[in-house]
């Protein structure tokens, strides 16, 4: 049985690569008894404008450093309450997006059997219909969160119904996602049409613009989205393109006006410790750089991830 506490590398700068420096294992055997595991899914075949996202896993490992174990605002040590591993990648196949979407569902299923919650690394926005839906098939219709720029509920994007612009649609049409319970945030920009924001009206989905986020502040936002999403499974996908391209400009389809990092690791912290968080995804990370430390999207990615981690400590460590 792997031990997390056996750290993949103990350096910054050597070794292999893995989330966190946790031990990778590609064995569903060495699920067991896990809270949290990791998987990447590198593809980008379903984007719309820049591709380059298939890079977002690795960048996010390289940027999970240092592995200290103390979680400031919580004052748990996360890696401790809760049993990580990394996962590896899914066997995604470039230009076969049927095979890629398999091998996320097969592998985040593989993660959902043992008992544990999937956090899955991106990838273009697609991915949230092959990973949200492993997860809904398993546990049931699920709330959603969903940190963004755009609404990716398209019904398609210039005539392709498999798109990073049509992931939500998919999921609340095949009733994966409870639409009542399906909240948006950071939503800015210029697209998509008033079609979609009628469609998404007529089945009670919330919407957070940046204006609200502006005028109510990210604690009053993120407050009236834990109550919209009540009790009951969550499934939490966070766009990095919800930030604004200062903190977050290696991504796909940037938009101007958007999120800071700080409110976004807030928020997500909060969402995850007071939530049935069932899963979780942070996509469309576009690396800029091969380097560690200079990728400041992939470390605001990776810094996600630990904060969406710390809240499942906080509430684990509360008995909830
Ligand atoms: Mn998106």
């Amino acid at each position: 049985m792997l031990d997390p506490r056996d750290r993949a590398f103990p350096l910054g700068y050597a070794g292999v690569l893995s989330f966190y420096g946790l031990p990778i294992t590609h064995d569903p055997e060495d699920l067991a008894g896990c809270d949290v595991v990791v998987l990447g899914a590198p593809t980008d075949d379903q984007v719309s404008n820049r591709p380059g996202t298939r890079y977002g896993p690795r960048a996010i490992r390289a940027a999970s450093w240092p592995p200290g174990p103390h979680h400031l605002p919580s004052g748990l040590h996360p890696f401790e309450v809760l049993k990580v591993l990394d996962y590896g990648d899914a066997e995604c196949v470039p230009a076969d997006s049927a095979a890629s979407f398999g091998a996320i569902q097969r592998r985040v299923g593989e993660i959902v059997d043992a008992g544990a919650l999937p956090i899955v690394l991106g990838g273009d926005h697609a991915i949230t219909a092959a990973d949200a839906s492993a997860v809904a098939e398993r546990v049931g219709p699920v709330g959603l969160i969903h940190f963004d720029s755009h609404a990716d509920t398209d019904p398609d994007v210039l005539g392709v119904e498999q798109s990073h612009g049509t992931p939500m649609y998919r999921l609340v049409e095949q009733g994966h996602v409870t639409p009542s319970r399906y909240i948006q945030i950071g939503l800015r920009g210029w697209w998509p049409t008033e079609q979609e924001f009628a469609w998404q009206r007529e089945r009670g989905i919330t919407t957070f613009f940046m204006d609200d986020v502006i005028e109510l502040g990210i604690a009053e936002v993120t407050a009236r989205a834990i109550q919209a999403a009540g009790p009951g499974p969550v499934f939490l996908t966070v766009d990095i393109d919800s930030l604004d391209p200062a903190f977050a400009p290696g991504t796909g389809t940037p938009e101007p006006g958007g999120l800071t990092t700080r409110e976004l690791l807030w928020s997500v912290h909060h969402i995850a410790a007071e939530l049935d968080l069932r899963g979780a995804d942070v996509v469309e990370v576009l690396p800029t750089s091969a380097g560690i430390y200079e990728d400041i999207t992939a470390l605001a990615a990776e810094r996600i991830v630990r904060e969406i981690i710390a809240g499942i400590a906080v509430r684990k460590r509360a008995g909830t």
